[in-house]
């Protein structure tokens, strides 16, 4: 059926422009892929909020758990649909952590020296998780466990491996990719 009067913003694709579907997982990084021991691992939680925390696996592990479904979109063209993955909702970090009123961006940083940044707002989607397991199991090290964030509304080097420190702050600032031309946002 041709209707002809289809507007463009009206498309539900699930497949982004020029992306093409697959069913491996491409690994993506710096080249540094640092093996943190559960015992030696924590998330440091700092900047502008209320309660700043300093997160062992135990107590990752104490918070609630959430699940969510979500598609993978990495900006070198591949997609990878219906990803299972259990953690820590995100949302439930900012609740337990209180932003102050000023807190208008987080930058996130990684155990391999990796850095992004995204908006406040971004990172408290409902969808979004610092992620301990996927698709049943723990996220092995070359996909950045035992630890990293899941932001499936944003591309995905906004979803950073071996997550290290979260910090809130007032003024944006570029994380790695941000500064080498990517582009700020990527949703
Ligand atoms: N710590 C860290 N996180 C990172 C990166 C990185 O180099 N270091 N690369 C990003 C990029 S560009 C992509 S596409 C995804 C790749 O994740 P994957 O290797 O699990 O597919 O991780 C993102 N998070
Ligand atoms: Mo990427």
């Amino acid at each position: 059926l041709l209707t002809g009067d289809q507007k463009i913003e009206d498309r539900t694709e699930r497949l982004p422009p020029g992306q093409r579907r697959v069913t491996d997982w491409p690994v993506l990084d710096l080249g540094l892929q640092p093996s943190i021991p559960l015992e030696k691992w924590h998330l440091t939680v700092d900047g502008l909020i209320e309660n700043p925390v300093l997160l062992s696996w135990e107590d990752l592990n104490a918070q609630p758990a959430f699940e969510d479904v979500s598609d993978i979109h990495c900006v070198t063209s591949w997609s990878r649909f219906d990803n299972y993955w259990e953690g820590v909702a995100t949302a439930h970090l900012l609740a337990l952590v209180k932003p102050k009123a000023k807190a208008r961006h987080v930058i996130m940083h990684s155990y391999d020296g990796y850095t992004t940044n995204v908006t406040l707002e971004a990172f408290g989607a409902a969808d979004a998780l610092i992620a301990y397991r996927w698709e049943g199991g723990p996220i092995v090290c070359q996909h950045g466990g035992p630890v990293r964030l899941v932001i499936p509304q944003c591309y995905f080097w906004k979803s950073p491996k071996w997550i290290e420190r979260i910090e809130l702050v007032e003024e944006e600032r570029r994380g790695f990719w941000e500064t080498r031309g990517y582009h700020n946002v990527g949703d």
